[in-house]
């Protein structure tokens, strides 16, 4: 087998390559490890920044988003029972949307096959090789048969655990932090009890009120890293989620899990022929809603930098492309962490909490406060990357 760019990993990374790509006539072939079903009903990123929705709406996958996806205008900041509301839209003229990370990848997938791009599911023993060379190679498993696809690329697009980090490990610096908690999510059959989201800080922990839909909340709660999720029977996380954030509506709980929270930033995020995307290359901890947008825009630059290797031999963007994807990387991880810091308890003792709540009220009060976080949270404008 041969094409132009070997993607590893269906997700969203993946998938929006590959629809960049075919717009400009690149070929691709996209090799997921999961069968499709598994794909497209993992629950994780729900909130997509203004330039993820301009971007799948510029890619022709944007009309059911537009149909079921929620506008929102900002979001609640809550401590002792009040809530804050920032309002990122009149402060940035910008907006987030919420919208399953599930559905992107069910959009993303559907417009890649009707455009007979290979989306190749529940592929085995991924391996690469020769990244060094112009001609690198995955080897692979598919339906019992063992293949070889030779690539002019490889776009490492698989994930913090996946193989293509790995492979240029000894290339690579890693940047780190792991975070001694985590989150406990629910996703439930209620109504959320507010129109937006509701960021609480509260002596017990963080707890975050978001949704999917009119119908489907989504609501986390942090919980000590080591934490058992045996230890959370229903009643007890809405017992929980009613003391730090006040009104929810109950409902049945049709997904529930413990996510472990990290810093992680690979840098380079290349080498040889091997670009690496998305969670490949960084973690950030799901407090600044980041992970996602963060896929999209390292494929948005990653995309035009292929284009011009691959059509015009002008390797000079290519080159360029970690430079550029670190930008908005490292950006990204200092708000994650930011607000990561100010809104849970970090174990650290009184005097935080009062730095925490220092900082709330700093953001209720000043304009300026509230704009810079709101400028992050929504997403910094495409171009110029800072
Ligand atoms: P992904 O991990 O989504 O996709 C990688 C794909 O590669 C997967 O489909 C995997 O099956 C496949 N793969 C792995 N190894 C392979 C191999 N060897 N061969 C072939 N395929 C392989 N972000 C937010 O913004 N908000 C959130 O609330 C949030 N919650 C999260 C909850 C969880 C449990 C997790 C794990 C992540 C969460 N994230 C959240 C972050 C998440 O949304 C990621 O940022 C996003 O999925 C990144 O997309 P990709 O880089 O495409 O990686
Ligand atoms: C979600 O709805 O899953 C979500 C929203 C905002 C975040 C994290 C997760 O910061």
């Amino acid at each position: 087998m041969r094409t132009q760019v070997g993607i590893v990993g269906g997700g969203p990374a993946g998938l929006t390559l590959a629809m960049l790509l075919q717009r400009e006539n690149i070929e691709c072939v996209v090799l997921e490890a999961r069968d499709r079903a598994y794909v497209e009903k993992r629950v994780r990123a729900g909130l997509l920044e203004q330039n993820t929705v301009d971007l799948l709406r510029e890619l022709g996958v944007g009309a059911r988003l537009d149909r079921e996806g929620l506008e929102h205008s900002g979001v609640y900041l809550r401590h002792h029972e009040t809530n804050h509301y920032v309002d990122m839209a009149a402060l940035t003229g910008r907006h987030i949307t919420i919208y399953g990370q599930q559905e992107v990848v069910k959009d993303l997938t559907n417009a890649l096959l009707d455009r007979d791009v290979p989306v190749h599911f529940e592929v085995a023993n991924v391996a690469l090789h020769d990244v060094d060379s112009d001609n690198p190679r995955i080897t692979f498993e598919h339906q019992g048969d063992k293949h070889v696809l030779t690539c002019d690329v490889i776009a490492g697009c698989d994930g913090f655990h996946g193989v293509s980090r790995q492979t240029i490990a000894e290339h690579i610096t890693e940047y780190e932090y792991v975070y001694p908690f985590g989150w406990l999510g629910i996703l439930a059959e209620a109504p959320p009890a507010t129109e937006e989201l509701i960021y609480a800080w509260h002596p017990n922990g963080f707890a975050l009120h978001s949704m999917r839909s009119p119908n489907v909340s989504r609501l986390y709660l942090q919980v000590p890293a080591d934490e058992d999720i045996e230890e959370w029977p229903d009643d007890r996380i809405w017992e929980e989620l009613r003391t730090r954030l006040g009104d929810v509506n109950e409902g049945n709980v049709s997904e529930k899990g413990i996510t472990p929270m990290r810093s992680f930033v690979a840098e380079p995020m290349q080498h040889g022929r091997l670009f690496l995307a998305g969670d490949a290359a960084h973690i950030v901890p799901p407090t600044g809603a980041k992970g996602l947008n963060l896929a999209v825009n390292d494929v948005r630059l990653l995309a035009p930098a292929l284009t011009d290797l691959l059509k015009s031999s002008s390797p000079e963007l290519a080159e360029g492309y970690t430079t550029a994807a670190l930008r908005r990387v490292w950006r990204a991880q200092d708000f994650s962490n930011y607000m990561t810091q100010m809104l849970h308890d970090l174990y650290g003792g009184p005097f935080q909490g009062r730095l925490q709540l220092a900082r709330l009220e700093y953001i209720a009060r000043s304009e300026a406060a509230a704009r810079s976080l709101a400028e992050n949270y929504v997403g910094l404008p495409a171009q110029p990357d800072f």
